[in-house]
């Protein structure tokens, strides 16, 4: 571990804490705790949050920089080595739609972290427009592909059905799972690509797929339909959810089949331990999860999740007052 003023790069993209940053990310988040409201969805405490999220340590800054120009060939970035509260760490919620309302010292965490790589949001129909919300597995409702399942969570764009879908989706370990099992996985279409022909990446830039809500958003209409890869055809965008999007025709489905094997051959697995935040560019990888032995004593994996956009402006219309959760 590095003890040193600079932090110690594992990759370009991840950073591990220095045990002087750890320190100081430390107190500011327990700063950002302390104050006002101490309620995560309020304006002036998200307003005292992002002033504070030009002063997280030097190196972390750095590093969200270099990410946010570029997210790298896998997708994801990492940044280790976070104190969290450990043993005083309350039970791991169980309730459906569980989300962080109260600026506890991981929410701060979370929140300036997400505010220095772009703009916080959420969305009004999902978790009640949550900012700070809780993965974790639900009773009765294991066997959901949605992050309160323990099934393996099929490879997605987060709400890939959804114009404003976000830029990033950043997940906080607070618990790991004790068994050691969950894993997140994250896979680009950077490194996906290499391995699926020229005719098949021509077939997923037609517009012949359609992606359904996630249950998360409450059901609903599918979006119109859409392309998988968009963009520069050398460095598309990726849009695609393995257990909502579907192809309007057979050469569509087969190869969307393509697409997914090459996705799962490249399938990176970051298995979260506390104090671990992890960020993934949603425009650039998919991300799901491995299955997992569920555990009701409180002592079961809890992740922090947020959603960040990098254009704000580009979503004031559906955002009322100007405040961060989008209807
Ligand atoms: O549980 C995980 O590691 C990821 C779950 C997920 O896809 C999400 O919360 O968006
Ligand atoms: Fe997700």
């Amino acid at each position: 571990m590095a003890t040193t003023a600079q932090a110690h790069m594992t990759r370009l993209l991840d950073i591990t804490l220095g045990e002087t940053e750890r320190e100081a990310f430390a107190r500011l988040a327990a700063a950002l705790a302390a104050t006002g409201s101490r309620q995560v969805d309020d304006l002036a405490w998200l307003a005292h949050a992002r002033t504070l999220s030009s002063s997280i340590p030097a190196a972390v800054r750095e590093a969200i920089r270099r990410f946010r120009h570029d997210p790298g060939p896998a997708g994801p970035m990492t940044v280790r080595n976070l104190r969290l509260p450990g043993a005083e760490l309350p039970a791991t919620p169980t309730e459906k739609g569980s989300v962080e309302r109260t600026a506890t010292v991981p929410a701060a965490v979370a929140v300036l972290l997400s505010l220095h790589l772009g703009e916080i949001a959420a969305f009004r129909e999902e978790k009640y427009g949550a900012l700070v919300q809780n993965v974790v597995p639900v009773p009765g409702q294991e066997a959901e592909q949605s992050n309160a399942g323990s099934i393996p969570l099929d490879l997605h764009v987060e709400n890939a059905f959804h114009p404003n879908r976000p830029d990033y989706v950043g997940l906080l370990c607070l618990r790991g799972d004790p068994s050691g099992r969950a894993g997140t996985l994250v896979s680009s279409i950077r490194e996906a690509m290499q391995l699926v022909s020229g005719e098949v990446l021509e077939e997923l830039r037609r517009p012949v797929f359609v992606t359904e809500p996630p249950p998360s958003f409450g059901g609903g209409d599918s979006a119109p339909v859409h392309a998988v890869l968009e963009g520069d055809p050398e460095d598309p965008n990726i849009r695609v959810d393995f257990h909502a999007t579907h192809a309007l025709d057979d050469t569509g489905k087969l190869a969307l089949e393509r697409l997914r094997d090459a996705f799962l051959d490249v399938a990176s697995e970051l298995v979260l331990q506390p104090g671990e935040m992890a960020f993934v560019d949603n425009r650039v990888a998919i991300h799901g999860r491995t299955a997992f032995t569920l555990r009701y004593d409180g002592r079961g994996r809890w992740l922090h999740r947020t959603f960040v956009h990098l254009d704000h402006r580009r979503t004031r219309i559906h955002r009322p007052g100007g405040g961060p959760v989008l209807s």
